[in-house]
């Protein structure tokens, strides 16, 4: 199945018709060159195309007035002197005599595209439209904005496919003010935002785009914001919100349908957002939502004013779509102390609604934001003299292009084991190292006739050697004993490669660890059984009580300790080990190898024990790319797995940064 790409070269034909520094930077250009870009990459031409269509006034009436519909409608016939009038009732925004043909073609066009997704025509798409929508209300132009595209979208989807839940996720630099008023009593719609805020200092400068406007009567804690209050937010930053904040929340939630407000302002050099976040972690942005919704996710473009950062940002998202492999993400540490506080806050202020979040830290008794506001005034003064470099002066190293290996999953199968549909057989090679070969002979397969096993262990080490070069994605394989060929691959990656190794273990059976002790190998066991505490930074045992057979718990620990931990340690190669005992659910554990493969550019090995062979497709499937099922709505963890948790990220939060939720105590 798959990608949507919606374009329509007429949604580049109205532009600002006066001068007006607020509107300068929506220019046509950012849509033609952001089209442009992904026919360079060859990315256009792997989508399919799906043209745009007309919203028509039944799909603008689902959100807004007919008085506004009518207002607007009038557009086309004024005159400039009439235009810039009617512009003047509204914030930040300009009109055009063609615009209104276009604001309803970028509707349309984000209604063809759920059309593509929810009838199974793709998987997934983007829109790529102008004007944009998530600024504008039931009765109001605002921001560039005209109609609000992905709220009708929203109400579309709800209406026509009867859908009972949907995600809008707004990685836009501003608040979509808009959506969150369409929404805000509505538990239908889960609304979450990251925008820059400066404690209400920047536009909209509403105070009901803080952490505490979490929705209102049945909607309370479906409208989640998070506030930048600074400028400059990095990578990390945004990792630790999606790890910390809306994964949980949106795994629980359980939607029908991913809707992405795919503003780009929030990229580096962007005008308007002033923000550090590199193009290539869109790639992880949207990699971390193609498992939600059984993968059906439709983004469609709002803000992006770099007209560098703008088409570097919508390649990434749209190659992730697509279903190659995100490139790894450069340079994390942890989040900056404002985003940690803006995390604290928000998690806080989500603590009553989301049983995912229940453990969260209160709020001291104080208000944060107040007494944060005057520190920023503080730092404001001293900081003034500053010479500032202007964000379209601001230069980063264009992201490397990201070449998929010919093969995505390559599989080690006992005679008799089906290959299933896209993998590749990989057999023991002819030409394996003699000298590898005697290393493993010695070291490993005691039993010197046991060919079959020394043969699977070859295979293994000449998967992880094509998998370093590149030439293989992803591989798994059915050993006789994991354990053993988990040290294999573990040794002859620390001491033979120059790899970075993150071993994920699922299942009870014991492993060594004193390979953990170089740094090269993270190794993060979940199992049920009580190990004693290690005090070693590399070896991370994760105690659950019903180990990875609940899934509630099994994914509190993977999106907030295990997806961090692995973003910061940023391995070459994930190495995922399911032990015989491992009780760990089909769905569940597609969702844990799905997202692992957001790491080591997708550079995943799975170990599984040779009884294991119903395990085979499912896991050949995640390894493809394909979306993992959706788990449903699940249950509160039980307490006690809450508990050992916390307790886990607060001992390992000095060495993972990405780990930390809370900001420090300052005086
Ligand atoms: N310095 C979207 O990104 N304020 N809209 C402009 C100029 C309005 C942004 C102030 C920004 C609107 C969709
Ligand atoms: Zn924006």
């Amino acid at each position: 199945m798959g990608t949507a790409l919606i374009y329509d070269e007429e949604m580049t034909r109205y532009k600002l018709l006066w001068v007006d520094p607020a509107c300068k930077i929506e220019v046509p250009e950012r849509l033609t060159v952001s089209h442009e870009a992904l026919i360079k990459n060859g990315l256009a031409d792997r989508c399919v195309s799906v043209p745009v269509r007309e919203a028509t006034d039944a799909d603008i009436l689902l959100v807004h007035s007919e008085e506004y519909l009518e207002a607007v409608k009038k557009t086309p016939y004024m005159t400039l002197e009439d235009l810039k009038e009617f512009t003047l009732q509204y914030g930040d925004v300009y009109f055009h005599p063609n615009i209104y043909h276009c604001a309803k073609l970028a509707a349309g066009a984000a209604l063809q595209l759920v059309d593509s997704v929810m009838t199974g025509k793709v998987r997934n798409g983007m829109a790529l439209v102008r004007p944009p929508g998530h600024h504008s209300m039931s009765s109001a132009a605002n921001g560039f904005c005209v109609f609000n595209n992905v709220a009708i979208a929203a109400q579309y989807a709800k209406q026509k496919y009867g859908l009972k839940r949907v995600l809008i996720v707004d990685w836009d630099v501003h608040h979509g003010q808009g959506v969150q008023y369409c929404f805000e009593d509505d538990p239908s719609v889960l609304y979450f935002s990251w925008h820059r805020y400066e404690h209400q200092k920047f536009w909209p400068q509403l105070r009901e785009s803080d952490y505490d406007s979490v929705g209102k009567e049945k909607g309370a804690g479906f409208n989640i914001n998070v506030p930048w209050n600074k400028v400059g937010m990095k990578n990390s930053d945004y990792l630790s919100v999606f790890c910390h904040v809306l994964l949980p929340v949106a795994y629980e939630f359980c939607p029908d349908l991913v809707l992405v407000c795919a503003g780009f302002d929030s990229a580096i050099g962007d005008p308007e957002g002033e923000m550090c976040a590199s193009p290539d972690i869109f790639a992880h942005l949207t990699h971390l939502l193609m498992n939600l919704a059984g993968g059906k996710l439709c983004a469609v473009l709002e803000g992006g004013y770099n007209l560098t950062s703008l088409p570097q940002s919508v390649c990434q998202t749209v190659q992730t779509l697509l279903g190659d492999p995100a490139p790894r993400p450069a340079n994390l540490d942890g989040p900056c102390e404002s985003a940690l506080e803006s995390l604290h806050c928000v998690r806080s202020a989500h603590r009553q609604y989301w049983s995912c979040l229940k453990h969260a830290a209160k709020l001291p008794t104080f208000e944060i934001s107040t007494k944060r506001v005057k520190l920023a005034e503080e730092e404001e003064r001293l900081e003034k003299g500053d010479e500032e470099k202007s964000q379209e002066e601001q230069v980063w190293p264009e992201p490397p292009k990201r070449v998929t290996p010919p093969i995505r999953a390559a599989l080690v199968l006992p005679n008799g084991v089906a290959c299933p549909d896209g993998c590749e057989s990989f057999g023991a090679s002819e030409d394996a190292d003699p000298v590898i070969v005697n290393k493993l002979r010695e070291n490993f397969v005691k039993d010197a006739d046991d060919c079959h096993a020394l043969t699977t262990l070859s295979s293994l080490i000449s998967l992880v050697e094509k998998m370093e070069k590149n030439e293989i994605c992803s591989g798994l394989a059915l050993v006789c004993d994991v354990s053993m060929a988990m040290m294999c691959v573990v040794q002859h990656a620390a001491t033979a490669l120059s790899k970075r190794l993150l071993v994920v273990c699922v299942g009870d059976t014991a492993v060594p660890s004193d390979d953990t002790e170089n740094g090269k190998t993270v190794l993060v066991q979940f199992s049920s059984k009580e190990s004693e505490e290690q005090k070693c930074k590399y070896y991370i045992p994760v105690c659950l009580k019903k180990g990875c057979s609940d899934a509630s718990g099994f994914l509190q620990a993977v999106l907030g300790l295990l997806l961090p931990l692995g973003y910061e340690y940023d391995p070459s190669l994930v190495l995922l080990v399911r032990m015989p005992d491992s009780g760990v659910c089909d769905s569940v554990w597609q969702q844990l190898t799905g997202l692992l493969q957001g790491l080591a550019q997708g550079h995943t090995l799975v170990l599984m024990q040779e009884g294991e062979k119903e395990r085979v497709a499912p896991t050949a499937s995640a390894l493809l790319g394909d979306a993992a099922p959706s788990l449903g709505q699940l249950h509160s963890p039980l307490p006690e797995d809450v508990e050992v948790l916390e307790r886990l990220r607060h001992r390992l939060q000095g060495d993972w940064k990405l780990l930390q939720t809370t900001a420090p105590e300052t005086g």
